[in-house]
């Protein structure tokens, strides 16, 4: 059994994780996380308060960092500001937790020899031609387009330089989409679901034929146990399953599984700056850790979220008027 210290472990890839340490493992599990807008303490609702923890504070705060690292035998650091949109409005928030946030978990597990893993994306790698068959390797350089994906590079590369400065025991994963159950409902899935369950038409940016590479949030987080455990120190994986597929297609699967017309939809303001295409070749963490995605049935996976946004109104219903009040001013 280990001390698993896991940041940002209220937001949604997180708490995700969470669950999935309690469900498959012995470990003792302690999350940090600052509970801002995007945190949801329901969450993690059920965790055995003899093997779970929740600590409110920020990871840019090197105290109470030092204080929680101190103990853990490892760190895996999912805490971020996640949303694009939100960092084309302000990016501030974006600079502090991604990179500042980031530089200072990185001293403490440097300082306490403590073995680290982080959580990235496929936005570091920018975005693809639609046409284009190539897909992401651990290889591909740096092109990221939005504040946000522009911050979690940057944090990719703080922690590439403190394992070759410093030695620090770390590895990094780049993943594709997440979707699935305590996604917060400022993202495409969740707010579509959403919306229909509320009334509210639909909103596609753009034309939607933008690609997205989807993977449940759950093969996420068997992926990033399998390489907390069997990764070589110092490599970065990719992660993702396949999943490709363009917004307008994702949407009417939606409309069409919950018994609406496909086009029943509105089209909005576009994204400035909108990443046409990413899409993960996970070969590497396939062929070298042995690891397999369990929802390879994207349609399948799309019916159960929504069956738990259908099942779970009191997660999202007192979140829904801000939301769609703040989108609405972006005429989105
Ligand atoms: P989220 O926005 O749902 O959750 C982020 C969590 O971090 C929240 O609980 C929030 O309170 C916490 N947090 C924010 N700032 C903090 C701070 N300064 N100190 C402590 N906690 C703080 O995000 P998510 O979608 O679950 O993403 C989690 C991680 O996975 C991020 O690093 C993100 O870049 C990465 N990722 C996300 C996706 C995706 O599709 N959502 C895909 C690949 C990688
Ligand atoms: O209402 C919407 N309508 C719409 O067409 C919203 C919210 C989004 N979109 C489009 C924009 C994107 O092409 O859907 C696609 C997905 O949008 P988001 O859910 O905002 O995700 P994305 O910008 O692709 O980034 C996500 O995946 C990579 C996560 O939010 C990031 O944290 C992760 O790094």
């Amino acid at each position: 059994m280990a001390n698993i210290l896991v940041t940002g472990g209220a937001g949604f890839i997180g708490s995700n994780f969470v669950h999935y340490l309690l469900d498959n493992t012995s470990h003792r599990v302690v999350v940090l996380d600052k509970m801002t807008y995007a945190a949801n303490e329901k969450s993690l609702e059920g965790s055995d308060p003899e093997r779970f923890e929740l600590v409110r504070g920020d990871i840019a705060d090197r105290d109470i960092v030092n204080s929680l690292v101190k103990d853990a035998d490892a760190v895996v650091h999912y805490a971020a500001e996640s949303h694009n949109d939100n960092s084309l409005s302000d990016p501030s928030p974006f600079i502090h937790t991604n990179l500042v946030g980031t530089f200072t978990l990185l001293e403490a597990v440097r300082a306490y020899n403590t073995r680290y893993h982080h959580i990235s994306t496929d936005e570091v790698f920018g975005d693809l031609e639609l046409d284009d068959p190539a897909k992401f390797t651990e290889t591909t350089p740096y092109n990221p387009s939005s504040p946000y994906s522009s911050t979690k590079a940057g944090s990719d590369l703080l922690v590439r330089a403190w394992v070759r400065s410093f030695g620090i025991d770390a590895t990094i994963s780049n993943c594709s989409n997440n979707y699935g159950p305590y996604q917060h409902i400022e993202k495409f899935i969740p707010r579509q679901i959403t919306n229909v369950l509320s009334g509210i038409t639909p909103k596609l940016y753009g034309e939607g034929l933008n690609v997205r590479d989807w993977i449940h949030a759950s093969d996420h987080s068997s992926a990033v146990h399998t390489i907390l455990e069997k990764g070589a120190i110092g490599e970065t994986y990719l992660i993702g399953a396949n999943g490709e597929e363009n917004n307008i297609t994702v949407l009417r699967t939606i409309l069409r599984l919950m018994g609406q017309p496909e086009d029943a939809f509105e089209h909005v303001v576009d994204r400035p700056g909108h990443d046409l295409r990413y899409a993960i070749d996970g070969s590497r963490l396939r062929e070298e850790l042995g690891w397999t995605p369990q929802f390879t049935n994207f349609e399948a996976g799309l019916a159960d979220t929504i069956q738990w946004y259908t099942d779970h109104r009191n997660w999202w219903e007192p979140l829904k008027a801000e939301v769609e009040a703040k989108y609405a001013k972006a005429g989105q």
